[in-house]
């Protein structure tokens, strides 16, 4: 057969794109900014695809075409490692922090302060990459240590691993480099995933670190490739020439005497590194750095579970070496377990503000994420179908920042022979009424409205709360006595109460019933928006509220709109205008309105078309804590002067205001020249219009 070798230009074509791709990837991927639009992208990787359909023998396994994935396995072959993959023992307080550092000094029989490299402790799956003549060749897991699976093909379809190490065999790296790290899927990625999932009646993945196992574990990489995994290198595994089985000495492959240059080296190659890795010379450091990493858990693009410290010097981990499966140099110092066991003791039915009626477990109390749990939200009955759940499951629950404790899974090989079916309600636990489930909701509702006590109670909580009439001094628990002992009903009652009616009840003396008065006089003076917001007016929040008052103006007008108008306001579409003139179908809403509308008073709103408002065309974008006024309030407060409010920075945005602890957007908008607003600055902008 005649074989026609491919031409010496197009080979040189070929290592040009490769060249030019691989830094696109790098790039991209790697250090986040990319230099070319995706379509220029594109157009390269369909050249270069192009080529190697039509010249086999110009596509090599470091070739970035093979990032998409390729042909599925039957199984995946065991691979040897040629050095051992430990894993690291854990400590969980500054006290056996210090225990771990004490006994090291022992070891090294002194008691000079140890500089330590440290990084977050990723929630992800320990993998090695092999390289040899720079050129990725095999990827494996952890395993046993010894032995692990060999997921080549799927590596190679992570975007941030290099498939050619950047720089010269020889100079910049040896023959052979295993690079270990930990392959990890970021919040994002996953909560995608579970949406898409979900959409689709598929299981969804309990957290981001079984969603990368089961995204490492799929036989056709192609399915890896659409997962979005990513990589953290966090150190070397045999470092070495391609024949020999001993490991070079470090002054023979230049590597650097210290763990955290290695890691710029490895990362030099190409090779992604965690931005939080930091070197610390004083145990207040040790301290400061766990407290900074834990504080900033929420905010990270990843998942962590704590973190990794390690001591810095080469020459004195090959001194401490290792004890059973871990290296006597490190130690993962692990926040508060997030995640624990419990069972449920039974389910309760809670009615909300607008009558949805939700379970809620009641758990065992469990220490978890640092406080004790006792009850868990279950959502609706898809969710409680979901988790495949009955009363006396032992079930998994989690806790992260400060987010509602969540049941992730059942643990069925726990579940006892005296389980129960969740059985729902046939009427409103609370006032008796018929229960009702709209089409295509999950959601079981009271039908009652402010005939209900829970809702009475729950509208009453609204109208008060700090973003509608931030009623001082009536807090939850006062509200519900007020309900129960029948002096108030509705948002409207508050106003007829006197001194004598608030200080009879528990714990309220003359001069809080005093203060309550005041708060309750200055609330009379409102705003249109707040008005509205505080109706409680199902999917109507502070920005819609707001769109509706800068539309209609007046009260009257907005009450008077019909479906079709209301839907011509921004950000209203049916379901919202549907729920806008249910509300102002019922009689005892009218009532109440009527009621709230004579004691209350706002300033008029003078209509200015879009284009006159003071910052018509230009658009904002909120980022970080913003501490005055959070970041709904300053978005509706913008849209109310005619900006807009986008969720992401681009060339298009004339103002990036940053909050506290601003992150990605702040340094994009940095890049790309955008103004950048304080808080203050933005306080003092809106108090120049209004
Ligand atoms: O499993 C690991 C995760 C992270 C590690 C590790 C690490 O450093 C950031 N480091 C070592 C040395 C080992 N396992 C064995």
């Amino acid at each position: 057969m005649l074989t026609i070798e491919p031409s010496k230009t197009l080979v040189e074509k070929v290592k040009q794109l490769h060249q030019q791709i691989n830094q696109y990837n790098h790039q991209y991927y790697v250090l986040d900014q990319p230099s070319v639009p995706d379509a220029e992208y594109d157009r390269l990787m369909r050249e270069l695809l192009e080529i190697e359909q039509a010249n086999p023998a110009l596509k090599t396994l470091d070739s970035p075409s093979q990032k998409v994935g390729g042909q599925p396995l039957k199984a995946f072959s065991q691979v040897t490692h040629q050095v051992s993959m430990l894993s690291l023992d854990n400590v969980f307080s500054n006290d056996e922090w210090q225990a771990f550092v004490k006994r090291i000094q022992d070891r090294l029989a002194s008691d000079q302060t140890l500089v330590i490299c440290a990084e977050p402790k990723l929630d992800g799956l320990a993998v090695s990459l092999r390289y040899e003549q720079g050129v990725l060749v095999q990827a494996a897991t952890r395993g046993d240590g010894r032995t692990g699976e060999n997921i080549t093909e799927n590596i190679r379809t992570i975007k941030s691993i290099p498939l050619k190490l950047t720089g010269k065999r020889g100079t910049d790296y040896p023959d052979v480099m295993e690079v270990r790290g930990e392959v990890f899927m970021p919040k994002a990625s996953f909560e995608q995933l579970n949406v898409t999932a979900k959409k689709k009646g598929e299981k969804a993945f309990a957290n981001p670190r079984n969603a990368a196992a089961g995204s490492l574990r799929q036989l056709d990489s192609k399915i890896t490739a659409k997962r979005n995994l990513d990589f953290y290198a966090y150190g070397l595994g045999f470092v070495g020439d391609l024949h020999s089985k001993e490991m070079l000495e470090s002054e023979q492959v230049f590597l650097k005497s210290s763990h955290y240059q290695r890691l710029c080296q490895v990362k030099a190659l190409g090779l992604p590194m965690c931005p939080e890795v930091r070197l610390l010379d004083s145990p207040q450091q040790v301290q400061d750095f766990y407290q900074d990493i834990l504080n900033k858990r929420d905010e990270l693009s990843y998942e962590i579970d704590g973190t990794v410290l390690k001591v810095d010097d080469i020459s004195l981990q090959e001194r401490l070496g290792f004890v059973a499966r871990a290296p006597r140099w490190a130690i993962a110092y692990k926040f508060p377990a997030q995640e624990e066991l419990t069972q449920v003791e039974d389910v309760e039915f809670q009615v909300g503000r607008t009558g949805a009626i939700t379970p809620v477990a009641r758990l065992k109390p469990v220490f978890v994420g640092g406080v004790t749990v006792s009850n868990a939200t279950l959502h609706n009955q898809d969710e409680i179908e979901r988790l495949g759940l009955r009363v006396g499951d032992t079930v998994v629950i989690r806790r992260a920042g400060d987010v509602i404790p969540q049941i992730v899974s059942v643990v069925l090989e726990k579940r006892g022979d005296n389980t129960t079916d969740v059985l729902f309600p046939d009427t409103c636990p609370i006032c008796d009424s018929k229960v009702a489930k709209a089409e295509g909701e999950a959601v079981l509702r009271c039908t009652a409205g402010l005939f209900c006590q829970a809702q009475r109670k729950e509208a009453i909580k609204h109208f008060s709360s700090r973003k509608a009439h931030d009623i001082d001094g009536l807090g939850d628990k006062l509200v519900e006595q007020l309900v129960d002992e029948n002096l108030i009903n509705t948002p409207a009652d508050l106003f007829k109460l006197t001194e004598i009616d608030i200080s009879t009840m528990e714990r309220m003396g003359s001069k809080s019933a005093k203060n309550l008065i005041t708060s309750l006089e200055r609330a009379k003076h409102t705003t249109l928006a707040k008005f509205i917001y505080g109706l409680g007016i199902r999917e109507v929040g502070e920005a819609t509220a707001a769109n509706l008052a800068n539309h209609f103006c007046t009260l009257s007008a907005m009450q008077d709109a019909n479906f079709e108008t209301l839907q011509k306001v921004d950000d209203v579409g049916a379901i919202v205008a549907k729920n806008i003139t249910a509300f102002f179908k019922e009689e005892h809403n009218l009532a109440v309105v009527s009621t709230l509308d004579s004691i209350m008073t706002w300033p008029d709103i003078v209509i200015k078309s879009a284009g006159e408002l003071p910052l018509a065309e230009q658009t904002f974008v909120l980022t970080g804590t913003l501490s005055q006024m959070g970041r709904s309030e300053a978005k509706s407060a913008l849209q109310s002067l005619g900006a807009k409010v986008s969720g992401s920075v681009s060339a298009k945005t004339h103002f990036l205001v940053a909050g506290e602890k601003a992150g990605s957007k702040l340094t994009k908008a940095q890049d790309l020249g955008v103004s950048v607003l304080t808080e203050d600055e933005l306080v003092s902008l809106l108090a120049k219009y209004n």
